[in-house]
């Protein structure tokens, strides 16, 4: 071993960047733990899953033997005296030091975010080798989209459980790299999936939110322990302030807001629902990997989610339909056409996608993974049909003639050959 790669190690052993308040802070979360309300599975057969936990919208975590087998587990992790928790290997993230990553200033709180920028990874790594940058969080990093573009596989940090392979909004082991192209000729990897990789110190965390779209996601801690705050969607009283607001931090509530609280150990996969909102917070220095993701037994609930947050969008522009009518008159559809156009623009802006980019979605991921890896072809095609059901009595039905014909091919695709309109 190298000197300076002794230093490294020697730091990351002794994480200097704890005061004795911050110790405190630790301690007393990864004992105030209850005990585990949800199963943890070894091996978790998708037979099981569909009924168990996807339809009834229940988590669930997988033992460290989902995780022990992916490269990552073995290159960035370097065993320490506690041998339940590892220390991160930064020295194997320096290949990936080129990548331009978002980091959270989780010490500085900006309305209802962290500030945060973009940097390149090397420069954070320099600065957590230093002892210096001991609230910086980097979350939503591309990493595999990035590897996908640099022509390598993304087998090279880790592998989809095969029970969460039905992922309708990352095909697992992507054949073709999704790229951008930029104004100078080159490429860069594409941030329309989402798989994300996070790291950060202990004590950095993510405050209380609820996943894009009221999407599932997974989360795996290749280093380190995370402690989950989980609250079902009926749950959430206790953590809205007097203007229904929900609160940043549920620590700062009496009884932490009545959640399911969950340790995380090192190697553990945890499946949080569709809708559930939750709160993390690094117990260790984290490196953790998580996809959002949907498959066909929550298409109701994504569904649903879209529909609402139109519902926001169009109360928030109300005063553009008056203008809108005022201009072209309300006779005909010609005025609706335009608000609809709006409003599914700003839509795309405020929720990440609308109404087109759903059946796209849909129509692009029948079937995403294996059959035996999948709810029964019969029991998707039911769920697809009834958002479809749905959708035909919305006014985008009728005047978006672009959806129309997607959703036309997902029918043809699923077998309904009735009027469509
Ligand atoms: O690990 C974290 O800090 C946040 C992860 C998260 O919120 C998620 O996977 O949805």
């Amino acid at each position: 071993m190298s000197f300076a790669n002794a230093f490294r190690l020697f730091y990351m052993a002794n994480w200097t960047g704890i005061s004795a308040k911050q110790q405190d802070e630790i301690d007393r979360l990864a004992t105030n733990i209850p005990t585990r309300e949800i199963p943890t599975y070894d091996d978790l057969s998708y037979d099981d899953l569909p009924n168990d936990h996807l339809i009834l919208n229940k988590p669930f975590l997988l033992s460290p033997l989902a995780t022990s087998k992916w490269s990552s587990s073995a290159k960035f992790r370097i065993s320490s005296a506690d041998e339940t928790v590892s220390l991160p290997n930064l020295s194997a993230l320096r290949p990936y030091a080129h990548h331009i990553v978002p980091v959270a200033n989780t010490l500085q709180q900006q309305f209802s975010e962290f500030e945060r920028t973009e940097k390149p990874l090397g420069e954070v790594l320099d600065l957590w080798e230093e002892g210096k940058g001991k609230g910086l969080y980097v979350k939503d990093w591309h990493l595999m989209a990035e590897i996908e573009s640099e022509g390598s596989s993304v087998n090279e940090v880790y592998e989809v459980p095969d029970c969460l392979r039905d992922d309708w909004l990352n095909p697992p082991y992507t054949p073709n790299p999704r790229l951008t192209q930029l104004e100078n000729g080159r490429s860069s990897a594409s941030t329309s999936d989402f798989r994300f990789t996070y790291l950060g110190p202990p004590l950095t965390y993510t405050p209380l939110h609820r996943d894009v779209y009221g999407s599932y996601s997974w989360s795996a801690n290749v280093v380190g322990r995370k402690v989950w705050w989980l609250f079902p969607p009926d749950r959430l009283d206790q953590v809205k302030d007097q203007h229904g607001e929900l609160v940043f931090d549920v620590r700062d509530l009496e009884d932490e807001g009545g959640a399911i609280k969950i340790l995380q150990q090192e190697g553990e996969i945890i499946f949080v629902p569709s809708g559930w909102h939750h709160q993390v917070v690094n117990l260790d220095f984290c490196i953790s990997i998580n996809h959002n993701f949907f498959s066909s037994p929550t298409l109701p609930r994504i569904y649903d989610t879209l529909r609402t947050s139109q519902e926001r969008v169009e109360e928030s522009i109300s005063d553009v339909k008056d203008m809108i009518i005022q201009r072209l008159g309300s006779e005909g559809d010609v005025w609706e056409k335009e608000w609809v156009e709006e409003v599914q623009s700003l839509l795309e802006r405020d929720a990440g996608w609308n109404w087109k980019g759903f059946w796209q979605t849909v129509a692009k991921n029948t079937p995403p993974a294996p059959s035996h890896l999948c709810p029964p072809v019969h029991l998707r095609d039911e769920w697809i049909r009834h958002v479809i059901e749905r959708f035909k009595l919305r006014r985008e039905w009728v005047l978006q003639d672009d959806i129309r014909i997607i959703i036309e091919d997902i029918q043809q695709s699923i077998g309904i050959c009735d009027d469509l309109r």
